[in-house]
Parts: C-alpha cells; sequence; structure tokens
C-alpha cells in the first residue's frame, strides 16, 4: 500500500527544532530551502550536495524543495527577469542533478503568507497563529495609510478597524507592524514600512490578469527544463486565499489552478495542497480538490484552520476546526493508491504546546506541536487504510 510519505520542515543549522529530534518524529523526509542565498541567484550543485550531506548524517532524506523563491521581478516582469528566470532554471537543474525532484514555489505578491498575531492563546494554553481582520484592516488603514485602503472596506468594516486601532497600546502597534512585515520563516524577505509601501507600489497597474499572465509565461519557461529534469514544480495557494493590501491572487480557488493547467499542461506544473490555506475559504471543497487534481498533486500541507464570520481565523488542532482532514486522508489514500506512489506530506504548523512555550521556534513550527499534529495524522491515516482492506 501506499502511504504518505512522512516529511518535515527544517529551516537549516540555526532551526531551533534538530535533525535528531526531527528524526524521533517519525519522519523520513525533509522539506528545506537554502534559504542563505538571495532570491534570484543560482543554487550551486556544492552547496546543493552539502546541505544533503548533513541531512543524510542524521538519517534523513531531502526529498523537498520548500521554496525556490521567484524574485519579484519575475512577478512584476520588470527589471532583470530575464536573468532570474534564466537562474531558476538552473536552479532546477543542479536539484535534479543532486536527485531531489520536488520543488514549491508562490506567486503571491510582495508578502508571502500573513497573519496579525502569532501569539494566539488557545482555551488549553497553548499557543498558534491568528489572522484578526480588524487588526488587519487597522494596520492598512492607520499605520499603513495605503492609498487607496479606504475604498477596500465597507463603513461598518472601517468603524471596527477604528475601534480596534484606538485600542492598541504603542507595543501592541509595533508588534503588529512586526508580524506583518517583518517575514514569517520562509518568506525571505522582510521590511520597513516604507520599503513596503515602496513593495506595494511595484503593482500598481497589475491586476490580477496580468499577474496570472506573468506566473503563466513564468511557468511556460520553467515547466519545459523541468519536464527534462524530471523535476515536479508545485505551486502553492495564496495564505489567505483572497486579495489583501489592493494586491492581486490568482491562487486561490480550485478554477484558478484549473486555468493554471489549461495554459501550461506540461507533467510538471503542479500543486503543493495545502489544506491550511485553501481551507479558509468556505467555497473551497478541499476534498474534491485532492480527487480533481491528484495526478498533479506533488506536495500535501496537511493543517486546519478555524474561521468566524467576521473574517478571523486561527489555526486550529490539525484534526479539528473547518477542514474535514478524514476526507483529505481518505482522499489522499485514494489517490495514491491510483497513482502508485507515495505523496510527500508534511504536518503544517502546530501549536506552541508543552515545552515549546518555554523555547523560541519559528512560528508556527514548533517541534511538540508539530509532533502531535503528526502523530493525529499517521493514526488517522493507519485507521483509514485499515478500513480500506489496504495492504
Ligand atoms: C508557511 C508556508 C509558506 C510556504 C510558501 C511556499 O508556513 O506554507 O511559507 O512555504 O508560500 O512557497
Amino acid at each position: 500500500m501506499y502511504l504518505m510519505k512522512q516529511s518535515w520542515r527544517w529551516y537549516g543549522p540555526d532551526d531551533p527544532v534538530s535533525l535528531d529530534f526531527i528524526r524521533q518524529a517519525g519522519v523520513t523526509d525533509i522539506v528545506h530551502a537554502l534559504h542563505h542565498i538571495p532570491n534570484g541567484e543560482v543554487w550551486s550543485v556544492s552547496e546543493i550536495k552539502d546541505r544533503q550531506a548533513l541531512i543524510a548524517r542524521a538519517g534523513l532524506v531531502w526529498s523537498v524543495v520548500e521554496s525556490v523563491p521567484v524574485h519579484e521581478h519575475i512577478k512584476t516582469q520588470t527589471g532583470d527577469f530575464r536573468k532570474y528566470v534564466e537562474n531558476y532554471k538552473q536552479s532546477i537543474r543542479n536539484l535534479a542533478e543532486c536527485g531531489i525532484k520536488c520543488v514549491t514555489y508562490n506567486f503571491m505578491p510582495v508578502l508571502d503568507w500573513t497573519r496579525t498575531n502569532l501569539f494566539y492563546e488557545m482555551e488549553d494554553g497553548s499557543r498558534g497563529l491568528r489572522f484578526e481582520k480588524a487588526a488587519f484592516m487597522a494596520f492598512d488603514l492607520f499605520i499603513l495609510k495605503r492609498k487607496g485602503a479606504e475604498n477596500d472596506y465597507t463603513e461598518e468594516e472601517k468603524a471596527r478597524a477604528k475601534a480596534r486601532y484606538e485600542s492598541m497600546d504603542e507595543a501592541e502597534k509595533e508588534l503588529l507592524v512586526r508580524n506583518m512585515i517583518a517575514g514569517l520563516p520562509g518568506s525571505e524577505e522582510s521590511f520597513t514600512l516604507e520599503q513596503f509601501r515602496e513593495a506595494l507600489a511595484r503593482y500598481e497597474g497589475i491586476g490580477a490578469e496580468q499577474l496570472r499572465k506573468n506566473l503563466i509565461w513564468f511557468l511556460k519557461e520553467i515547466c519545459p527544463v523541468a519536464d527534462e529534469c524530471g523535476v515536479e514544480m508545485v505551486i502553492h495557494p495564496d495564505d489567505p486565499p483572497y486579495p489583501i493590501l489592493g494586491l492581486p491572487r490568482i491562487l486561490s480557488t480550485a478554477e484558478d489552478f484549473r486555468k493554471l493547467v489549461e495554459a501550461v499542461p506540461n507533467v510538471s506544473n503542479g500543486l503543493c495542497l495545502c489544506t491550511g490555506s485553501f481551507g479558509v475559504r468556505p467555497d473551497n471543497d478541499l476534498v474534491s480538490m485532492m480527487y480533481e487534481f491528484g495526478d498533479r498533486v506533488g506536495f500535501v500541507h496537511l493543517r486546519s484552520t478555524k474561521r468566524d464570520d467576521s473574517g478571523n481565523f486561527y489555526e486550529a488542532n490539525h484534526l479539528e476546526g473547518d477542514v474535514d482532514m478524514y476526507g483529505m486522508m481518505k482522499a489522499l489514500l485514494e489517490v495514491q493508491q491510483r497513482r502508485h506512489v507515495s505523496i510527500p506530506v508534511r504536518p503544517d504548523h502546530g501549536h506552541q504546546m508543552c515545552d515549546d512555550l518555554n523555547r523560541k521556534s519559528n512560528p508556527g513550527y514548533s517541534y511538540y506541536g508539530r509532533m502531535r499534529g503528526l502523530a493525529e495524522l499517521r493514526g488517522l491515516q493507519m485507521g483509514i487504510a485499515k478500513s480500506m482492506g489496504l495492504e
């Protein structure tokens, strides 16, 4: 039977979670990136091999890259974008030469994932990540003071944002700014407010259709190379999956991915099915997406969120929240049996719990919290696999 390839994201030698600990969580595969290489530059074979050897010494295999970042010049098709695309192709060839054949990327303008609160206290005392709409709007309208922001919200929302802003002391405002623009793990970029305004300005005049064209152009350049070296390029969805800060979004729904496949049918054009990101939208049917895109799903992030009617959401325990994790796991098992492959899956994010609360960890990437998530997912998998009669 084909079970998920149990994987874990490791940020490198500075990650407070060591490879030895990761091994004890029961995983076999590592999800990793060369974070020290600036966006746009080539990942050389020797750099890749050194890191691969370090991971192998711990008894683990580096099998997925998350991410080879796409330079902002490529997303906006400005400046040195042609050079950066050539560099990207070379990084793909070099990774393939080292036997690493799954590459995650995203096409979100300026920011990777966005949260307002990184220490949101749960009922049981553990802490998780949260997106609070009122705090987000307060940032946009009264801290960033983005041009045109007032046109993006209703009167009622603006009043909520104002009240929220007035409730914050200086320390809370500073923390909010940090959470929003100082770069969550994996995002590779961080900004001051002034730099952030400049980064947003580069998207003036780039709407969703233009951004989609730029992504399709990028894929038409990259996929033939990836096809040739047997690499899967898996796109990560927008997080959160709707436009924010006046920026266009183009990978938030099943229809968005369909359009991509239609334009670029190459086999290497794949999906990183992140249930936490897609799951924030009630109109995303995650289980059908797994069945529909199963042949192109090269990597899976399993995580759940809980949303409310005011536009807030927080990251729930893996088997709780709005995601139908049973349905997802069953669909994943079926897709894997059909394709005769084990798909890399990582427990995405986790609460800070137990000893995590006494340690520093990358937000979302605590040890115990993710271990709890993985343990629950593994149990769920075994129960479903047995009841399906898989052997
Ligand atoms: C957050 C992650 C993202 C993801 C990138 C992929 O925890 O899921 O940072 O790695 O968007 O390119």
